[in-house]
Order: structure tokens, then sequence, then C-alpha cells
């Protein structure tokens, strides 16, 4: 990715404590009075930065952004969100993600807003999001299987988003099968959309909502939500958390291509929530109530009922 200034600058200044405006200039080739003006767009971008005649400059904080280069610093990625579309506001990073399908973007395209007005969820659904609290992204991968393993990506995606949380020791665990929880409240949640062309997929849009820094969820949820700052107490950079969760995700994506979905069940077994507990799961047309005994090798999930094993393709866990 081809840095821009301000990029060049902030690069520079992580490296060191001090640098001055004279270096900075001389290095990027452009005068200490541009310098200056790019320090001012970066202060006001929320990157704290001091100056000083003697010394120069100093990168005191970076804040909480979602930018490219704050998410670019963490990531370890060959492909996935290496090219990176970042909104300060929108409607839906799904529908930017699928006009950037369409217009040939490459695989591992991400989408990150900070505000995102009409956020989807599945079956028409809406994913609340409060401006700079969460985290709205959309993932363009064009995986190269049959159509009817498309939907193993939300299981693959909740995966490492779960892995990927534990690693900042929050305790979340899955709830099949897109639901990512905290002691039993939704902390994000996974939408995957698909985008075909005769009989085969073109592209898969993975969106996920994560709820970071809320303290408050409006009347409706507010019961069943919960966030990575309330669960933990510590805080977060939302830019980490993404970063942490693309360079998990691109290992396990990798896998799933090459050994399939079900050398993943174990891994999703172990991160169950109320795995061997009793469940209530809604289908179209019926309920059924039963032991929950996990997944199969296609991503079903499997309950024990009283006329024995049952495995639903799709259905809904029914906690609330
Ligand atoms: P879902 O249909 O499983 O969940 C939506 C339901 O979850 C809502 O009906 C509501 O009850 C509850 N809910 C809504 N907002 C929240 C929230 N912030 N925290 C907890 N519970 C909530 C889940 O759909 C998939 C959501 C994907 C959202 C991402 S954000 C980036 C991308 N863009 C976009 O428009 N959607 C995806």
């Amino acid at each position: 990715m081809a840095h821009s200034v301000r990029e060049q600058i902030l690069i520079a200044l992580r490296k060191r404590t001090w640098y001055s405006g004279q270096e900075l200039a001389e290095t990027l080739n452009i005068s200490r009075t541009a310098i200056w003006k790019h320090m001012q767009i970066l202060k006001e971008e929320g990157y704290q930065i001091i100056s000083n005649k003697k010394q120069g400059y100093q990168l005191v904080d970076e804040g909480d952004l979602l930018t490219p280069i704050a998410i670019e610093q963490w990531l370890t990625t060959a492909c996935l969100g290496r090219h990176l579309l970042h909104f300060e506001e929108l409607d839906t990073t799904q529908r930017i993600a699928h006009e950037q399908a369409q217009q040939h973007a490459p695989e591992g395209t991400l989408v990150v807003c900070d505000h995102q007005t009409n956020g989807r969820g599945q079956l028409g659904r809406t994913w609340h999001e409060a401006k700079n609290e969460g985290i709205a992204m959309s993932l363009l991968v064009r995986p190269d299987v049959p159509m009817h393993q498309a939907g193993q990506l939300t299981l693959v995606a909740g995966i490492a988003l779960a892995q990927s949380l534990r690693t900042f020791d929050v305790p979340v665990t899955i709830k099949w099968p897109n639901d990512i929880l905290i002691n039993g409240r939704k902390v994000a949640g996974i939408l995957t959309e698909m985008q075909t062309e005769a009989d085969r997929i073109s592209s898969v849009i993975i969106g996920i909502g994560i709820n970071v820094h809320h303290e408050q969820f409006p009347e409706g949820i507010k019961d069943r939500a919960t966030s990575l700052v309330r669960e933990s107490g510590r805080t977060f950079r939302r830019a980490e958390v993404v970063a942490t969760f693309l360079n998990r995700f691109e290992r396990l994506y990798t896998q799933w291509l090459e050994l399939g979905f079900g050398s993943f069940v174990s891994e999703w077994e172990t991160l169950a929530d109320r795995l061997h507990e009793q469940v209530t799961l809604r289908t179209r047309q019926a309920t059924a109530s039963g032991t929950l005994l996990g997944i199969d090798e296609t991503g079903t999930i499997r309950i024990k009922t009283e006329t024995g094993e049952t495995r639903f393709h799709s259905a809904e866990l029914i906690y609330w």
C-alpha cells in the first residue's frame, strides 16, 4: 500500500521519541512548513502530538482511530485488510463492500467505519452502532468453493473472532451460528452475504459488528447486549482489535480452503456457548428442545432430543 505523507510522518514518529521538523522535512522531501501543516491535520484527526523548538515532534497517543494507518501497524497479514477503506459515516459497510466486489476490488478488501447509521443484521434485522464506540467492518473474500459451503465462513469467522477476543482476556463464547457472547450477552454479530455468478461464488462479504466502548444500549437490546469494555473494564484500541481478528482469520481462512470445515469442529466446540446444556431451537416450521451436542463437519448444529440426535442446517437458538 502506498503511504500518504501523513502516514509516512506517523510511521517515522512511531520509531523514535522525538523527531525534528528538519529531519522529517529532509526524509520526506517536503518543506518544514508542509510538515507543520500535516501535523495540524493529524492533531485534528485525533493524534496527540506535542512539539517544542529544540527536539521537534513527539507522538504521545494515537487515540482510538480506525484509519488504515492505525490498523496497519498491527497487521501481519499477506492479503486480508491490505486494501482498506475507512469512512467516518456510512449507512452500512456491507453496501460499500458489495460495490467493491462488483468493481473487482482485490480479495481481502476491508471496509470500516466509525459511525454506521443503518447496520444490517440477518433476516432484515438491524444492528445498532454508536459513533466511535464500536467496530463495523465488512471483509471481501473470493473463495473457490461450492456455493453451499459459503455459510461455513460465518462459523470460521466466529472462531477467529472468538479466539482473537480471547487474546485480550475476554471470556467470549459462540452462540451458533453467528453471535459472540460474553456472560450470555451479545458483544458481536456476523452477517455473511454472497454474490454469485453462473452457479458459482464470485464473492462473499463477511460483515462484523463488535461492541467495544459502549456503556449503554438502546431499549430493546439493553438486556441482551454488552461491550468489551463493560465486561472487562480494560481499555481497547479498535484498530488493534480489527487487526488481531484479520491476522487470525487469514490463517483460519487458508486452513478452511485447504482442509475444509471438518478441521474446525473440535475448536468450535471448545468455544461454544451452552455446550452439553439444554437449548431450544427455532426453525421455519417448528421449535425443538434438547441437549446441545455440537456441530458436524459441515457446520450443521446437533442436538439430542427425546427422539435421538437431530441436526439442523438452518435454525436459530432461542435465548431471549
Ligand atoms: P442478527 O440478526 O443475528 O442480530 C441482530 C439482532 O441483534 C437485532 O435484532 C437486535 O435484537 C440485536 N442487536 C442489534 N444491535 C446489537 C448490538 N450492537 N449488540 C448486541 N445486539 C444487537 C447479527 O445479526 C449480524 C450483525 C452484523 C453487523 C455488521 S456491522 C458491519 C456490517 N455492516 C452491516 O450493515 N452489518 C454488518
